[in-house]
């Protein structure tokens, strides 16, 4: 780890001068000066313990301001405050010989300052925790975790739904551009497009086995949802490395406890290497949307994960990695069939649990015309805009989706 202080410091500004500090009067002068003494401490002598406290000392202020209110009235600039005393603080943790368990703090401290802070510094954060990342990743063959994984991960028998033929989303093999625009984008039609990312890394030279997720992501803090469906009562969100999730909820889940779901568009902006491992859709590029504007989705849990029946604002190519996936789909011309909560918050996500209906409550769910699927490993589902979709794992499974315009 000798050189460690050497790689973070390569990175930063070379000087005190040039490490630029600039807030409006909307941050208090108490936290400018604890900022700008941080920053002093950054590059002349002191303590590891001074530093680190002052690092959190603007950490702990900041986060009350991030707390305060809804999300999207919380100011930049606090944000900004945020990320730089996650910097300071992950700085003061890299230097003078740290030990394993200081480099994985600091791994945290940067993912924290990436998820709920803004990006300073060219998101010198995301170079940060590149560095350190190298320094504390183990090659996925070098993982020595006792039984093979197929005996650790707990095998359920999976209620795999009978598909009718007349209700089976049609499929179609690596349509050309033309074809998929007349005949599925512009009637809004969904279909099944094999062979069309076959050529993925993630399905090739660097499968998404669990070990390999391990290797390249284990150690790094991402937003979990815990519970059976974001509807229940009891569904929460929190915090977990990546190899906390999959020891948690994936290898030693036990019957009793509750489902956990990374499913996240933050999860390939963090980590880049899993960005590496997939590609957009040629078939986006029919969008009037940019590039920039996809969001690419991750989502990553056991069998058993339900997102319930929702519809959304964007057409959506659902690509499937690992494991297979239940899906329903239902048509927008339909929502007075679904029963979409009233409230502002759930208007998009029907009351009714699809494969569990309450036909009191809910007497017209039963009429309503859909499409379904067992959507597999290779295979990508186009999902028009506002079409509604319920999706159920079968097994352990991750998916990537792409919302485009
Ligand atoms: O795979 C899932 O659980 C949900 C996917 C989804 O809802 C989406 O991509 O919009």
């Amino acid at each position: 780890m000798a050189d460690l202080w050497s790689k973070i410091s390569a990175v930063l500004p070379l000087s005190e001068e040039q490490f630029p500090l600039q807030f409006s009067d909307k941050v208090e002068s108490s936290v400018v000066e604890m900022l700008q003494r941080c920053r002093q401490q950054l590059y002349s002598p002191s303590t590891r313990s001074s530093r680190i406290l002052n690092a959190q000392i603007v950490i702990d202020f900041s986060w009350e301001k991030l707390n305060m209110g809804t999300w999207r009235d919380v100011d930049k600039e606090w944000r900004c405050v945020y990320s730089y005393g996650c910097l300071f603080k992950a700085s003061a943790l890299c230097r003078e010989d740290p030990s394993e368990g200081e480099i994985l703090e600091a791994v945290k401290t940067c993912d924290m300052g990436l998820l709920m802070g803004a990006a300073i510094m060219d998101d010198l954060l995301q170079v940060m925790v590149g560095i350190l990342q190298r320094e504390v990743r183990k090659p996925a063959e070098e993982e020595d975790r006792g039984q093979p994984q197929a005996k650790r991960v707990k095998m359920e028998l999976p209620r795999v739904p009978v598909i009718k033929e007349e209700q089976a989303v049609p499929r179609i093999r690596c349509p050309s551009l033309e074809s998929f625009n007349t005949n599925h984008l512009l009637p809004l039609r969904p279909v099944i497009l094999e062979g069309i990312i076959d050529h993925w890394p993630a399905l090739n030279q660097r499968p998404w086995s669990l070990e390999y997720l391990r290797s390249v992501a284990g150690c790094r803090t991402v937003p979990v949802e815990v519970g059976s469906r974001y509807t229940d009562e009891e569904w929460s969100q929190t915090l977990l490395t990546v190899n906390e999730f999959i020891d948690r909820f994936i290898v030693h889940k036990d019957g009793e406890e509750a489902l956990g779901y990374l499913a996240q568009h933050q999860l390939f902006d963090q980590i880049p290497e899993l960005k590496e491992d997939i590609r957009l859709p040629d078939y986006c590029c029919l969008g009037e949307g940019e590039e920039d504007d996809i969001t690419v989705n991750a989502w990553f849990g056991p069998g058993g994960t339900v997102s319930p029946l929702h519809q959304d604002p964007q057409q959506n190519f659902l690509a499937q990695v690992v494991g297979s996936k239940y899906i329903r789909l239902y048509s927008p011309e339909d929502s007075d069939k679904l029963y979409p909560h009233q409230s502002q918050l759930l208007h998009n996500t029907s009351q009714v649990e699809v494969e569990h209906p309450d036909s009191d409550r809910f007497p017209s769910f039963s009429s309503a015309p859909y499409l379904d699927c067992v959507l597999q490993p290779g295979e990508v589902l186009f999902i028009p805009v506002k079409h509604w979709h319920y999706v159920r794992s079968l097994e352990l499974s991750f998916s990537v989706s792409f919302w485009w315009s």
